[in-house]
């Protein structure tokens, strides 16, 4: 019998570099895990199996002080991995974070030399990413944001990221590369506070670019759960806009600082309600495995995080295929849910007609309100799906 759960290139998953060739270093120690070179852990990705695609920061791939004759060997070595395990480059994206120079914010930070700085890496960045066919540019804000507003005025703050973005979209266009730009939230961690903690945030800057088509989000499981939200609502306006260009999965326990658990492995419910509005929606960018394995994992079991990432995915894909087609279930929606197209068109867009005859339509409010909607048992059939019982 063939495995249900066996990811393909069709499913378009993808890992970073910097996911699976985490060292496990954290802010209280060091690295539990050796250091892997970018082509190194392709042919790692290579041995997960069913890996389509593998995502960079330019530093990722050729470190911030590389000479030429070093960032020409590792790209070499880098596209000789992606040969010989027939994984793609999927995403770039630019390390606008790590350095000192970005200590007090990349785009916005106080320092115009910076900010030039910035836009000028990014443009390398672009480069490269698309030297290797990436059609993807994330864009994660790490360090724009404050302890202490008094460092700066946020609408100043917002104007000079609207300004690198445009910059950036003209830069883009100019050089020939097909990219779609994906803008990625985060609330806060590393900066106390950051600008554009939620994807919402983003969703509302995209309109007042100067190319707002080119321009969508990359929402992130953790970081809208960081924030207490409903990450799945998130993902449905972006959804909605049209603006769903990548999306990072991974997990979090509410109310906890950026753990990047395995997609799946802390709130599965979550998890599936998100795999079923992706499948139902038929969102069909890529699906990126933005987390590490814990740190207590060596390499093997990194193979493993990367597997169980896929895995879980396609077992929820198969549960929401269930609940789609499950006789109880569609029975309880038809009965949550009453249609009518006579009043839908009523209220489908306003004439002074429709809102005269609405105006004098009698509601019975007291048999509305006394309406059966049985959750309870919508709810409970939905676990007993995801728990397998049949
Ligand atoms: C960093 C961050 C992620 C971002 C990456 C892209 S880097 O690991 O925590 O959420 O997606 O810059
Ligand atoms: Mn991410
Ligand atoms: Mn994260």
């Amino acid at each position: 019998m063939p495995d249900t759960y066996k990811p393909t290139m069709r499913d378009k998953f993808t890992f970073g570099l910097w996911t699976v060739g985490n060292t496990g270093r954290d802010p209280f120690g060091g690295p539990t895990r050796a250091v892997l070179t970018p082509a190194e852990i392709v042919d790692l990705l290579g041995e997960v199996g069913g890996v389509c695609g593998v995502n960079f920061h330019d530093n990722d791939l050729v470190p911030i002080d590389a000479t030429e004759a070093e960032a020409a060997e590792i790209k070499r070595d880098f596209a000789a991995a992606l040969k010989r395990t027939k994984i793609q480059v999927a995403m770039g994206t630019t390390n606008l974070f790590g350095d000192p120079v970005f200590k007090d914010g990349a785009f916005t930070s106080n320092d115009a030399e910076v900010r030039a700085y910035a836009i000028q890496k990014t443009m390398r960045g672009l480069d490269l990413a698309a030297e290797f066919g990436a059609r993807v540019f994330v864009f994660w804000g790490g360090r724009e944001g404050v302890e202490t507003d008094a460092a700066k005025d946020p609408v100043e703050a917002v104007r000079r990221f609207r300004s690198a973005i445009d910059f950036l979209c003209d830069y883009a266009v100019e050089s020939g590369y097909e990219f779609r730009f994906a803008l990625e939230a985060k609330p806060n961690e590393p900066r106390g506070h950051m600008y554009f903690p939620t994807t919402g945030h983003y969703l509302a800057l995209i309109p007042s670019l100067k190319r707002p088509e080119m321009v969508g989000v990359n929402p992130e499981v953790a970081h809208e759960h960081m924030a207490g939200l409903n990450f799945v609502h998130a993902v449905a306006a972006a959804l909605e806009a049209g603006k769903l260009f990548h999306i990072d999965l991974n997990d979090q326990e509410f109310g906890r600082y950026d753990q990047d658990f395995r997609f799946g492995s802390a709130n599965p419910k979550h998890a599936f309600f998100l795999v079923k509005l992706l499948e139902d929606h038929k969102y069909d960018g890529f699906k990126h495995f933005d987390s590490h394995a814990f740190r207590t994992a060596d390499r093997d079991d990194v193979i493993e995080f990367a597997r169980g990432s896929m895995r879980s995915y396609l077992i929820l894909k198969e549960k929401a295929r269930r609940w789609n087609a499950d006789k109880e279930i569609k029975s309880l929606l038809r009965k949550i849910s009453r249609a009518s197209k006579d009043i839908d068109a009523l209220t489908a867009g306003f004439t002074a007609s429709r809102a005269e005859t609405l105006g004098a339509m009698a509601f019975d409010r007291e048999k509305l309100g006394s309406r059966a909607l049985p959750y309870e048992r919508l709810d409970q059939r939905t676990m007993e799906i995801l728990l397998g019982v049949d």
